[in-house]
């Protein structure tokens, strides 16, 4: 390793690196470029304006709208992964210009792997996308909003905490939650992210785009979405989660990382339609499917361990 720069042994995107500076003088790129990539270090977040084309909007809106009610607030509010259903969903997923940026920022191939979209605003309360998704190495993750319509003061815009992406990466754990399979504890979650946030000083901000415009955060930004205002009014947007090649991908809400209990993600992209392997350091890791959509490390996966997730299943709470 004595040829290797201790910037270049460390295992993070270089843009999230504690080297960035050094890194960045190292790099190829435009002043314009230079910029883009400080303010993502700096800020955990990019504001992209005018990248996708109207006329592909238009046909995506054409597309899903039947798939929602008509009245703010009735279900179904989201729609996880219509990128099944809909072409128009998946271009806007896997948009060249966007791979390019994504492929500045995080020198490895974009992988976007979940879309949901929304008529109107989440009114959700600050989170960092970790809790959901993760990876390791870390931080090979982001999301990627698209406004498919203007967001203003009334109909529930986005808001962030910029900086807030340099904090640590919060699980369950660290806050004294059980890794769990609802939605029981995650309020506890969100009052601590809310409560943390004010702790630190860190300023909310309130962010309006245009039809067209993005905006990608890094993967552990807090944001959430400003309570709608206005009445019946929409919010169409698309957002794309993505990941990048060459890690493990696990969902810390559901994981006990400390006891090998490692909830790992069955990764599709939706640009291929293949099935992501999972990998450590360049290795290939195998896994198993433990049922309900969940994957472990498959030399982890001892036979108590089985009959332990089974019987889980059967009596709907943990055996032993
Ligand atoms: O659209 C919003 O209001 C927030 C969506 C969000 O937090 C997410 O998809 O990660
Ligand atoms: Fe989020």
């Amino acid at each position: 390793m004595k040829n290797v720069s201790v910037a270049q042994r460390m295992n993070l995107p270089w843009v999230e690196s504690p080297f960035f500076d050094d890194l960045l003088l190292k790099k190829d790129l435009t002043p314009e470029q230079r910029e883009m990539v400080t303010h993502y270090n700096r800020e955990g977040f990019l504001v992209l304006r005018q990248q996708v084309a109207h006329e592909l909007i238009d046909r995506t809106l054409r597309e899903i709208e039947g798939e929602y009610p008509a009245t703010v607030g009735e279900d179904p509010t989201r729609h996880q992964d219509l990128w099944k259903k809909y072409g128009t969903v998946r271009e806007l997923a896997s948009q060249p210009q966007i791979f390019d940026v994504l492929r500045m920022l995080y020198d490895r191939e974009p992988v976007p792997f979940q879309t949901l979209n929304f008529k109107f605003g989440t009114q959700q309360r600050a989170h960092s996308d970790t809790i959901h998704f993760s990876s390791t190495p870390a931080r090979f993750m982001c999301g990627v909003w698209v406004a498919l319509e203007e967001t203003n003061a009334t109909n529930g815009p986005l808001f962030y905490y910029p900086r807030s992406h340099r904090q640590e990466e919060f699980n369950y754990f660290d806050i004294g939650i059980e890794a769990e399979e609802n939605y029981a504890e995650y309020h506890n979650y969100e009052d601590f992210m809310e409560e943390f946030m004010e702790a630190k000083g860190y300023l909310r901000q309130e962010i309006h785009m245009q039809k067209g415009d993005v905006l990608i955060w890094s993967s552990n930004l807090a944001h959430g979405g400003m309570p709608i205002k206005g009445g019946n009014v929409t919010r169409w947007s698309q957002v794309t989660h993505y990941y990048f090649e060459g890690c493990m991908y696990y969902s810390p809400r559901f994981s006990d990382m400390f006891s090998k209990n490692l909830n790992l993600r069955h990764v599709i992209n939706i640009a291929t339609g293949k099935v992501v392997q999972h990998s450590e350091n360049g290795k290939s890791i195998e896994t198993i499917n433990t049922g309900n959509f969940r994957y472990a490390v498959s030399h982890n996966f001892t036979l108590p361990v089985l009959v332990k997730e089974v019987l889980k299943k059967i009596i709907g709470k943990k055996p032993f």
